[in-house]
């Protein structure tokens, strides 16, 4: 592995992203690579595997590789992007795993965050969720990652806003466990988080983990047709919407975005909803 360092210390592994020339950008390459090392972990004797970047990074991750989203109407979050399949691998541990976070996040990359077990962050982290900066309409399990991890109303604001909120913040709603100085970031998890976990027992922890994850990713008894209308909408969005394309030509044309969407465009799709 080139763009990830996998490190086991005292019964815990460390998955370092090391592509800060990319600004650990979630391309296919890096996020390949972290499923890998969470494959390679399996067997392993550990109590819990910890996601981070290399000390001193600015940016611990900008999120999707914007120049690898289609632009040929593929969906941009579809079941088996890389992406997608690296926030299931991290779900589907069984043991906890934990962000440790210096440098600011973006996009996907604070999705994968909310489904980490917990988040350690610096005091000078921000996080930012934002598939509206692009005119992407997200994706249902990905909304409901949030809804799961902090409140209705933070995350509206988080992803409507697509504006970084500080790890204060974050801390202040619940969505981070811990706030310390770069330099003490590993000390606050060891000493906050790991060593209390290594007196416990890893198989009952395990239970426990793998307990959340099949908790939280229960839907609600929705009609099946809502899902049907769910990916409609979505569809209608990044397919025949023509924000999505200008999104991305903005980002790498390093010009503001001017978006024509309007909100009326989805009624055709929601005048269906109501008839369920
Ligand atoms: C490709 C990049 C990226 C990047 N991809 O440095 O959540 S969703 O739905 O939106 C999902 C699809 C997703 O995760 O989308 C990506 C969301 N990420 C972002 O919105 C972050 C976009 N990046 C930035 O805002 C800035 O790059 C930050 C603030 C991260 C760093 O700013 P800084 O001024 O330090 P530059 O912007 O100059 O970026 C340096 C190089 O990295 C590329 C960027 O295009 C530039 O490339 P060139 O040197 O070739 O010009 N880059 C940055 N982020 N996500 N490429
Ligand atoms: C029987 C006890 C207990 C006790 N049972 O006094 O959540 S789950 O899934 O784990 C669930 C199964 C559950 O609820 O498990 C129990 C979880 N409880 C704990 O882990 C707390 C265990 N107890 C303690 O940590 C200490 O006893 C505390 C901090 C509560 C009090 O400490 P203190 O030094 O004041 P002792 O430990 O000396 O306890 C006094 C007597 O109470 C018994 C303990 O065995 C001792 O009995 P002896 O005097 O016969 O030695 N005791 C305390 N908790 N949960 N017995």
């Amino acid at each position: 592995m080139e763009l990830v360092k996998c490190t086991i210390e005292n019964r815990v592994a460390f998955l370092e992203m090391q592509n800060s020339k990319k600004l650990n950008c979630l391309s296919r390459a890096l996020c390949n690579e972290l499923i890998e090392g969470f494959a390679s972990l399996k067997n392993r004797d550990i109590l819990a595997i910890v996601i981070c970047a290399e000390k001193g990074c600015k940016v611990w991750s900008a999120g999707h590789d914007i120049k690898e989203l289609p632009t040929d109407s593929n969906d941009p979050l579809s079941f088996n992007v890389a992406m997608e399949k690296l926030l299931r691998e991290v779900q589907n541990a069984i043991v906890p795993v934990i962000a440790l976070v210096e440098g600011s996040v973006w996009g996907g990359a604070c999705d994968l965050c909310t489904v980490c077990d917990m988040i350690v962050a610096s005091d000078t982290s921000t996080f930012a969720i934002t598939p509206a900066k692009i005119g992407i309409p997200y994706n249902t399990s990905g909304i409901m990652h949030f809804v799961n991890t902090m409140s209705l109303n933070k995350a509206k604001e988080l992803f409507f806003t697509a504006s970084p909120i500080s790890s204060q913040d974050a801390y202040n709603m619940g969505f981070v466990n811990y706030v310390a100085s770069p330099e003490k970031l590993r000390d606050v998890l060891e000493e906050k988080i790991l060593s209390k976990m290594r007196g416990n027992s890893v198989l009952a922890i395990s239970a426990i983990k793998r307990q959340f994850s099949l908790l939280t990713r229960a839907t609600a008894n929705l009609p099946m047709e809502a899902f049907e209308n769910i990916q409609d909408m979505r569809r209608l969005a990044y397919q025949d919407g023509a924000d999505y394309i200008e999104g991305i030509s903005a980002f790498i044309e390093k010009r503001k975005p001017v978006f024509k969407g309007k909100a009326c465009d989805l009624d055709a799709i929601l005048e269906k909803d109501k008839k369920i």
